[in-house]
């Protein structure tokens, strides 16, 4: 059972990336429609490749899943997952690095992968979303930057958490 006192190297954890778009008062998320965290809206991201860099990852990954030509993007915090009761054998603590995406180019559109919406800032459907996100989002949408870690327990809840302003 993983504490906060006593977690792997998070060096070590599997690399991802989380992408969103944060306008004035509205938010683009996008509904998973497979694979991990399916049913779920998110930020658009997924797995670094060998020899790309996280940003490239981020960009590449908004573009296939839904379909933006990423312009302008900025790293705003890293989040490192840890999973108490999923099987060891698949890779699911992960660490997602978290950008903000300031200019793009198209109009969002769904991909075998996600359906994008976009959502107004007061009305975001945090019980659809990962039960990690109603804690730090906020944070993110006030403008702050973050450094967070997340255990989750049984039934994908949070179990514990901390979060660090970047
Ligand atoms: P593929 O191989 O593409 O089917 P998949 O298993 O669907 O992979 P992937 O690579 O898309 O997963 O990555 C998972 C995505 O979910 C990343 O964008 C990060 C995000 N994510 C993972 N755990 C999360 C969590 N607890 N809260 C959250 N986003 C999370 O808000």
């Amino acid at each position: 059972m993983y504490t906060l006192e006593n977690l792997p190297d998070k060096k070590k954890l599997r690399k991802v990336t989380l992408a969103l778009i944060i306008e004035k008062d509205r938010i683009l998320l996008a509904m998973k429609k497979r694979g991990f965290g399916a049913g779920l809206w998110n930020g658009y991201g997924g797995k670094q490749l060998p020899g790309e860099s996280i940003m490239a990852t981020a960009k590449r990954e908004t573009e296939e899943e839904i379909g933006i030509k990423v312009k302008e993007i900025e790293k705003i915090g890293t989040i490192s997952f840890f999973f108490d009761e999923m099987p060891q054998d698949k890779d699911w603590n992960q660490q997602v690095t978290l950008f903000r995406i300031k200019k793009w180019q198209g109009k969002p559109r769904e991909s075998e992968e996600m359906k994008p919406k976009w959502f107004h800032i007061n009305k975001i459907p945090f019980e659809k979303m990962w039960d990690d996100d109603k804690y730090w989002l906020p944070k993110i949408l006030e403008g702050k930057k973050i450094d967070a870690t997340f255990i989750f327990g049984k039934d994908q809840k949070v179990k514990e958490f901390q979060i660090n302003l970047a």
